[in-house]
């Protein structure tokens, strides 16, 4: 018999993109539950061209299931992915509440797909979307060069913010297309006005230097997560990393530029046959035919685009790079449609 699924979460952005995904790839499994919190509880959503009615967040809700997925806030899942998994479900969760417990395997398909299969609490986790956004290229590097340190800025969509980012996004636009705004100090902030929704600034004609929260010694959340994940998933526990977060007026897609050193002297020969072979990468490289990704073309593909790659001038072991990941695709629901599909072939 086939596996049941769930899909907890199944109204967020995340959890949306996932009902496509499930829609669009070959059809594993037997029923599809779909869980969300009691206020959504009673809605239908359509997935495999069938509506399906949501079912609240419960105990028994877990009844039957074999492969429970997670996208919801992260003290949701430190709660409920347990009782799932006691339940009998394999969790595969997208939160931060497990990523670096040491009984829970960071699990990337194209990088560590052994690691999802030691899970001693029946819970596998599914990277955040910045660590997701590069990792996939950075793992074929790695394989072939031995990484030592990472150097990292990214440029993060408003949908890593969930709905309430895009819904901030677009009614600031609203707000200021068509004026000649973003000439004077704090025209954009007035024109906005206090409620700027997830961000601590205006995102409309701006960047933030900012995602996720404060932690220690100035580091954003976000930034030491793409740090502590990078070295779980690579297996190299001393990996140097330095990471800005920064989010951009992009819908969604994030970018990075990475600063990417090695064991050995590297070139940009190799290092393109590396990228334009491994699976899930797309190499987009020319930039004197103006082709290199950006976030409006990579929007809604499933793999991760490298352009620009360069050798650092002034280091002939490390490379500069430019890479797109859609945030909600590889960054999220696809990376966990891909690890649940894993764990149904084992159970099998
Ligand atoms: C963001 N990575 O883009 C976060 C969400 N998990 O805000």
């Amino acid at each position: 018999t086939r596996p049941t699924l769930a899909v907890v979460g199944a109204t967020g952005a995340v959890g949306t993109v996932m009902l496509s995904i499930l829609s669009q790839h070959a059809d594993i499994w037997g029923e599809i539950r779909l869980i969300a919190s009691p206020r959504s509880a009673g809605r239908k959503l359509a997935v495999r061209g069938e509506e399906v009615e949501v079912v609240a967040l419960t105990e028994e809700a877990f009844e039957g299931v074999d492969i429970a997925m997670f996208d919801v806030p992260d003290d949701v899942s430190a709660q409920w992915a347990p009782i799932a998994a006691a339940k009998g479900a394999v969790v595969v969760d997208n939160s931060a509440a497990f990523r670096m417990d040491p009984d829970v395997p960071l699990v990337v398909p194209e990088v560590n797909p052994h690691a999802a299969r030691v899970r001693p609490r029946g819970i596998v986790a599914n990277p955040n979307c910045t660590t997701l956004s590069m990792i996939v290229a950075m793992g074929a590097l790695h394989a072939e060069f031995g990484l030592r340190e990472l150097v990292v800025s990214s440029y993060q969509a408003v949908s890593g913010a969930g709905l309430a980012g895009v819904e901030s996004l677009r009614g600031q636009l609203n707000l200021v297309a068509g004026t000649d705004l973003g000439t004077k100090p704090g025209d954009v902030r007035r024109a906005v006005g206090d409620d700027t929704g997830p961000f601590r600034e205006p995102i409309a004609l701006n960047v933030i230097p900012w995602a996720g929260s404060l932690q220690d010694d100035g580091w954003s959340s976000e930034e030491l997560k793409v740090r502590n994940e990078s070295r779980k998933i690579l297996g190299v526990p001393d990996l140097r990393v330095s990471v800005t977060c920064v989010r951009v007026p992009v819908v969604t897609t994030h970018s990075l530029t990475v600063h990417a050193r090695f064991e050995n002297e590297v070139t940009v020969d190799h290092a393109h046959e590396i990228l334009s072979t491994a699976p899930g990468v797309v190499l987009f490289d020319n930039p004197a035919a103006g082709e290199f990704p950006t976030p409006a073309d990579v929007v809604g593909t499933d793999p991760t685009w490298v352009g620009r790659v360069r050798r650092a001038l002034d280091d002939p072991t490390a490379l500069e790079l430019f890479v797109c990941g859609d945030n909600l695709r590889k960054g999220g629901a696809l990376n966990t449609a891909q690890i649940a599909e894993l764990i149904a072939a084992e159970l099998s």
